[in-house]
């Protein structure tokens, strides 16, 4: 495993400003003809020798300003071809031979059903041809595709078409080119036989952008809400950031076997079928939300991302955290601020902060890598947006807004660093960001310390703020801001409220004048990714949840009175629910607030959040005081919680805001009644008169997560109607794997074999297996051991098929180190046997190697 290290960057020696592709495509036999000027930088003379990158083809032949080499001018090895003696210029053709059918990596070429894709982020383009594949070295394209036209009829690069010409025995060629400057990994090319939906966008200077859905056959009445999604990204990249679209045609296809979300190859993203296709009966709430957000990410990256690119692979967060910031506005500005905020608070406390205290944790800007597959992390992309965060909060939107402007206008068309990311938002704002910068290579989740006084007689208040970085980590103090809100303790009306700037390892900040000594909510709004240590009594947590202006801080009271109390249950198995706990919960049930907001309110803290706010975990102690607590607050407020959920029943229509907040404040409170075995005729009752997947699915949950008397009837029959909906058995295979029952195993080991799961789809694999690993807490941590065991026994396997897909799964085995040490201890048995397999994927050896570290 050799790492390689972000100090050691060097610019190319050579650059291939224009790439002719020819790719004549077969299932096993794909010839793909790379025709490329190389020019050597004018001062290097006196490196002649090329080194190109390649992986996993055969080399046919090369040609140097059309004069065939001999094997004695180049040496090819399994990672490289490289050619001796190079001119300063040349025109440089390789032919390779590739075979996308054997590809079940998928990165390159490779069939996903009976289509051909490709997938060259970060390192796919070497699978495809020999090139210097860094996305530093950015090329024109021009691709010429040529394959069966019955099985084909649709032949895809970026850009715009410039020809296309029927050929003999049955096949066509289409030829596109791209006008912008790009890096290889945003190449694309499709093949195959869709349906596609067509529609257009009028750029705000009025230009014409043809808009292409391509779909599975028979798919195309699950296509309309991602065009409209794509609509909605267009102009509010335009109201928002004033980007306009550069291509006269956007291209998306939906494919079914995908590594990741999607993928924004330029002028033509690729995109898992997951986050394109829906409609009302078959997709969720939160799949429609997830479309919408993926859709705007991947099409937000063709300025932040395509058109200012990473010049090396350090740099990702350049443009993941950056689109990530913006994908999480997109989708603030189109629901619900407040809760589209929590929602991004949760993922990143429940699984950063994780991340950021395992052994994989590294800076937002990694310093060394060994498999790049392995840093498209939270770190990477969502501490990276709250950095981003962060600077908007410091600068204001108008300050922000003119450091992306600054951005664009010095680095369009170049490939780029963090550095000069932060340096053109410092110079167009006139601020010294040089502290601010430390976010960048900082490691671990910081703490932020709080305490404050109140002096009566002065009528003042001093905050005293104190930062330190996270467990085990030095570096000197971050620049960080802190919101804050001082609530009137009587009225609870916000007496003064704004950002202060933590800058000193600690500081103290004055408030004056204030006649009553306040509440205080900080941290408003989550201004920044760390941990707060703040002890606050219940009156002040009780009050700042009920009137602060800023939801977040809401939110996070009554989580915080959560938390505590579960950490009670947990410390303390006789300990029972106190009343001011109950008259909380029932102060929340019975509030006038929005009904998304309350759905929020009343779930609580979850088993990997719990974990990162308790020390030395025994998992089935802390399960064991979830469920108590659960049962306790059920008992408390059955009446409350069955009215709401009649309630909510009675006003559900529609597919507006208003109805997904009913239905989520209706499964929140379903989450609680289902504990109630009594509930199960309510639970069918759901189950059959759903009239979209958000209830029905959830009926299912609630049934398997209590292993109600009716599951295995209303299993069936769901896997019965659902059977031909790929996607929809995806969500199937996930319940299956969270059934809260004692023959967990055989059931999964039975699942492996049924007739729709297959190792080589990543959605199937995720849908079982990572649903098993990351929400079966119980089954999963079973003290005999059996559930780490056959997550290793399931990576083992698939390590051979997909590295990457693998590598994401083994989380659960690495990241033990919040729980006790018989748990660590079993863990780490489990990954000395994976490391002891012959010809493990860098991809899972650069992790198990960091955590038996
Ligand atoms: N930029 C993309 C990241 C990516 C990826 C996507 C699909 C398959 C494999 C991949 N490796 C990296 C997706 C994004 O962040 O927008
Ligand atoms: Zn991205």
């Amino acid at each position: 495993l050799t790492p390689m290290y972000l100090r050691d960057y060097q610019e190319s020696v050579y650059q291939i400003p224009k790439v002719d592709l020819t790719i004549e495509l077969d299932d096993e036999r794909t010839l793909v003809r790379s025709s490329m000027t190389v020019e050597r930088n004018t001062n290097r003379v006196e490196q002649d020798v090329l080194v190109l990158d390649g992986h996993d083809m055969e080399l046919v032949t090369i040609h140097i300003d059309g004069v065939l080499l001999s094997t004695d001018q180049y040496q090819v090895s399994q990672e490289s071809l490289i050619i001796n003696h190079c001119p300063g210029n040349f025109v440089l053709t390789i032919e390779t031979m590739i075979n996308p059918k054997a590809n079940t990596a998928l990165e390159g070429i490779y069939k996903s059903g009976g289509a051909f894709c490709s997938q060259c982020e970060a390192e796919g383009f070497r699978r495809i041809t020999y090139f210097l594949d860094r996305p530093d070295v950015m090329s024109i394209y021009t691709t010429t595709i040529i394959a069966d036209k019955d099985k084909y009829p649709f032949l895809l690069s970026n850009g715009n078409c410039i020809e296309r010409k029927d050929l003999e025995h049955g096949k066509h060629l289409v030829s596109w080119h791209d006008p912008f400057h790009k890096p290889c990994y945003l190449f694309a090319l499709v093949a195959g036989d869709f349906d596609l939906l067509e529609d257009a966008f009028t750029t705000k200077s009025g230009r014409n952008v043809d808009l292409q859905l391509f779909v599975d056959k028979g798919n195309l009445f699950k296509a309309h809400y991602a065009m409209q999604a794509l609509k909605d990204s267009m102009a509010w990249d335009e109201q928002v950031f004033d980007l306009e679209y550069d291509l006269d045609i956007y291209m998306i296809v939906a494919v079914d076997f995908f590594n990741m979300g999607a993928m924004e190859n330029k002028g033509l993203n690729v995109f898992n079928s997951k986050y394109v296709l829906a409609d009302e009966r078959s997709a969720t709430d939160d799949d429609f939300f997830n479309i919408q957000a993926v859709i705007g990410h991947e099409y937000f990256h063709n300025w932040t991302g395509n058109r200012v690119t990473c010049r090396d692979w350090f740099q990702l967060s350049l443009k993941e955290g950056l689109t990530v910031f913006r994908d999480q506005q997109f989708s603030a500005d189109m629901h619900q601020k407040d809760v589209t905020r929590i929602n991004n608070v949760r993922v990143l406390r429940a699984h950063q902060f994780a991340e950021d205290a395992g052994p994989m944790a590294h800076p937002i800007r990694p310093e060394k890598v060994v498999e790049m597959n392995n840093f498209y992390t939270l770190t990477v992309y969502e501490k990276g947006s709250e950095v981003i965060r962060m600077l908007h909060t410091l600068l204001g939107e108008t300050g922000f807004q003119r450091g992306i402007k600054e951005y664009i206008a010095r680095h369009d068309g170049q490939a780029v660093t963090c550095d000069d990311f932060i340096n053109a938002m410092a110079d167009a704002n006139d601020r010294d960001l040089s502290q601010f910068s430390l976010w960048y290579s900082q490691v671990g989740t910081p703490q932020v310390h709080a305490n404050a006084t109140y002096d009566l007689q002065s009528k003042s208040l001093s905050l005293r703020l104190s930062q330190t970085p996270g467990a085990g980590q030095q570096h000197p103090p971050l620049l960080i801001p802190i919101g804050f809100e001082l609530l009137n303790p009587k009225t609870g009306e916000t007496m003064r409220q704004g950002v202060l700037s933590l800058s000193d390892a600690a500081q103290t900040f004055e408030f004056e004048e204030l006649a009553l000594q306040p509440v205080i909510a900080l941290l408003t709004g989550f201004s920044a990714p760390v941990k707060l240590d703040f002890p606050q009594s219940n009156d002040d947590l009780l009050r700042i949840m009920t009137s602060a202006n800023d939801g977040f801080s809401r939110w996070e009271a009554s989580q915080s009175l959560f938390r505590q109390c579960i950490a009670n249950y947990y410390k303390d198995t006789g300990y029972r629910l106190p009343d001011s706990l109950q008259q909380a919960f029932a102060n929340i049930l019975d509030a006038d607030i929005e009904p998304a907001f309350k759905a929020l309110q009343i779930t609580l803290p979850g088993f990997a959040e719990m974990t990162e706010f308790l020390q030395d975990v025994e998992p089935q102690r802390l399960l064991a005081a979830l469920e108590q607590f659960e049962q306790d607050l059920l008992n408390s407020q059955t009446a409350k919680l069955t009215s709401i959920y009649q309630q909510c029943t009675e006003r559900l229509f529609g597919d507006s805001e208003q109805a997904s907040g009913l239905r989520a404040l209706k499964n929140a409170c379903l989450h609680y009644l289902a504990g109630d075995e009594d509930f199960d005729g309510e639970v069918v009752s759901q189950f059959r008169q759903a009239r979209n997947m958000t209830e029905q699915i959830a009926a299912l949950n609630a049934a398997a997560q209590y292993n109600l008397p009716s599951f295995e009837n209303i299993n069936n029959a769901f896997a019965e109607q659902w059977q031909e909906d790929t996607l929809v058995m995806d969500k199937w295979f996930a319940i299956q794997a969270k059934v809260q029952d004692g023959n967990i195993f055989e059931r999964l080991q039975s699942l492996l074999s049924h007739p729709k799961f297959s190792m080589e789809n990543p959605n199937r694999v995720r849908s079982l297996v990572g649903s098993f690993a990351n929400s079966n807490p119980k089954y999963f941590h079973d003290p005999s051991g059996k559930g780490y065991e056959w997550l290793a026994t399931q990576i083992a396997i698939l390590d051979k098929i997909n590295p990457q897909v693998a590598s994401r799964l083994i989380t659960g085995l690495i990241q033990g180190q919040g729980f006790c040490q018989e748990v660590q201890s079993r863990l780490r048995k489990q990954l000395a046997g994976l490391q002891k397999l012959e010809n493990i994927s860098a991809d899972i050896g650069e992790k198990i190697s960091a955590a038996l570290a």
